[in-house]
């Protein structure tokens, strides 16, 4: 590193002093805290996002969000060039940098990591990140401060994309690296038009019969409400009705939103008796969750969820027909039988797990948190995963899609319009449809809505695709919540000693009960989860487990 460069550093770096007291991780989802502590941290991410641009010779993203937090709250993530998140090895650096006390132990880091990673700083080597926010007040500044960081390294460019859902941000990383077309419009359009592509092959007696007409979204008050509103413009056979787009005065996240529905399960604002029966959706603040929810009736304020394990059971039940249909129009000396696997937490309903394995597919777990998922997922040729909270994703191997490709060519020479043919091209749809990046609420609702359809399905059919265990979720505020550690993808806890061995006792009080506690990657609490055969059960173990928590960790 020239003196020139480490003049900028020192200098640049001096601008963004870390607040005293405040100790930062990447957590489950990259930085997030108060908005108001956040400015190093973020110029500290343009640092490292600019460092992993020039390691990759790769397009690199960076979010400003805080997803389905509070609204004085803020975040940042980095995309690595695939379009996923950012590589695990670096999590040690970005939370170095983060914390890094001054601008001298700042620049030590930065020199060390590069030479350790042969990273050369040297004002030759190019690098390029793209930049996205949400809706937040916050978000201005702090991209500013992020553009402050990629341009403290000699080199880089910063490039604003201006206000973004998450999942757009991510698909137009990968875009750029594999050098396709990777604008907002280029987004909409991938997504209309596969949309499209399955529509037209619904069956012509569903579309008579067909799914009630209108989908209802709670937009969060968020990004995702006003983008909806654009791409809903270019989708036909689909009518939407956008609420809480944050137009009419609601508060980011506040009653509303796809984290409030599904850890409540509550009506969100703006819904009501008026909607009793109907289809209706929730986004969270970035738009990368995404629940389905009918109002059942006015005497209560509760709504009939279709939370992530039911989204995934409806993607992975439709797959795997139209993967057998497929099948049956394959030669025997043409044969290819996809590695086709299912990625949950423990979070997930145990109903859904007994109902995926029933459906004869492999599913593993592993700890919360996307990036696990996402990893896992890729070892399959269709893998499919989504936690409980409605994040989640499909992914399709190239190779797998090439030979897609080849046999629809096959089957539209043969016997175009046949069933195995209209299956290939349907799999060959939702693979575009589909963020290959990371979960995208508007990908899974365009897909649910297409699958609906196709089926002819109303979401009460869906919806009874199995019952949900009932289960409770809670939160306990701690000291310090790296005093809880587990294993085995979060189902035991390591640490401190006892107490799982308590959970146990209490857990086998109830008849299908489950219970599992872990600390937040993205809040300073140890969050607790429990399922058994009652409501009245679950509420009551949750209860009980959660004051474990306080005992243990007193
Ligand atoms: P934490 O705070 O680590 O539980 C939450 C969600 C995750 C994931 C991240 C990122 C739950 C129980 N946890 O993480 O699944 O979505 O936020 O947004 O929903
Ligand atoms: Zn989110």
């Amino acid at each position: 590193m020239d003196e020139e460069q480490k003049s900028i550093l020192l200098k640049t770096s001096s601008r963004f002093p870390i607040p005293p007291g405040v100790k930062f991780s990447y957590g489950t989802a990259g930085f997030r805290a108060d908005a108001l502590v956040l400015e190093s941290t973020v110029y500290r991410a343009g640092i490292l996002a600019a460092l992993r641009s020039i390691k990759t010779r790769s397009v690199i993203g960076l979010m400003i969000t805080a997803s389905h937090n509070k609204i004085s709250d803020n975040g940042v993530k980095i995309a690595d060039p695939s379009g996923g998140m950012l590589t695990q090895a670096w999590e040690p650096f970005a939370d170095a940098l983060a914390n890094a006390t001054d601008s001298d132990c700042l620049l030590q880091l930065i020199i060390e990591f590069a030479k350790e990673e042969s990273i050369l700083i040297d004002g030759h080597c190019r690098a390029e990140v793209l930049l996205g926010r949400d809706t937040r007040p916050s978000g201005e500044s702090l991209l500013e401060a992020a553009k402050q960081g990629i341009n403290s390294i000699v080199g880089s460019a910063a490039i604003d994309m201006g206000i973004l859902t998450t999942p757009q941000l991510h698909w137009m990383v990968r875009a750029r690296n594999k050098g396709m077309k990777a604008s907002e419009r280029d987004y909409f359009e991938q997504l209309s038009s596969s949309f499209r592509c399955l529509m037209n092959l619904v069956p012509g007696e569903c579309k008579v019969k067909g799914t009630d007409y209108k989908l209802v979204v709670d937009g969060a008050n968020g990004v995702g409400g006003e983008k909806l509103e654009c791409l809903m413009n270019m989708l036909d056979g689909l009518v939407i009705e956008v609420r809480n787009t944050g137009k009419g005065g609601g508060i980011l996240n506040e009653g509303v939103g796809a984290d409030y529905v599904q850890k409540e399960k509550v009506v969100p604002q703006e819904f009501g008796s008026n909607d009793i029966g109907m289809r209706c959706a929730s986004l969270d603040g970035d738009a990368d969750r995404l629940v389905y929810f009918i109002v059942p009736s006015v005497s209560s304020n509760n709504i009939m969820l279709v939370d992530g394990d039911k989204m995934l059971s409806l993607f992975a039940l439709f797959i795997k027909e139209q993967l057998s249909i497929l099948y049956k129009g394959v030669d025997e000396n043409n044969p290819y039988q996809a590695r086709f696997g299912v990625v949950q937490t423990a979070y997930a309903n145990g109903a859904s797990t007994d109902f995926l394995k029933e459906l004869g597919l492999e599913v593993v777990l592993t700890p919360t948190g996307v990036k696990f998922l996402h990893e896992k997922a890729v070892e399959y040729d269709i893998g499919i995963y989504f936690e409980a909270n409605g994040h989640g994703t499909i992914l399709f191997s190239d190779s797998f899609l090439c030979w897609l490709e080849k046999r629809q060519n096959e089957l539209s020479s043969m016997s175009e319009g046949s069933e195995p043919q209209k299956a290939a091209l349907r799999l060959l749809a939702v693979s575009k449809l589909v963020n290959q990046a990371v979960g995208d609420a508007f990908s899974g609702l365009l897909l649910a809505e297409a699958i609906l359809q196709t089926l002819s399905w109303s979401i009460n059919q869906w919806s009874e695709l199995y019952q949900d265990l009932p289960s409770r979720q809670l939160k306990v505020k701690v000291m310090d919540r790296t005093a809880v550690v587990t294993a085995n993808a979060e189902t035991v806890v390591v640490k401190p000693p006892g107490i799982q061995e308590a959970i146990n006792a209490e857990t086998v009080k109830y008849p299908r009960g489950r219970s599992f506690i872990r600390p937040s990657g993205t809040e300073d609490v140890i969050r607790v989860y429990a399922e058994a055969s009652t409501q009245e059960g679950a509420d009551s173990l949750a209860h009980s487990v959660g004051k474990l928590v306080e005992q243990f960790l007193e």
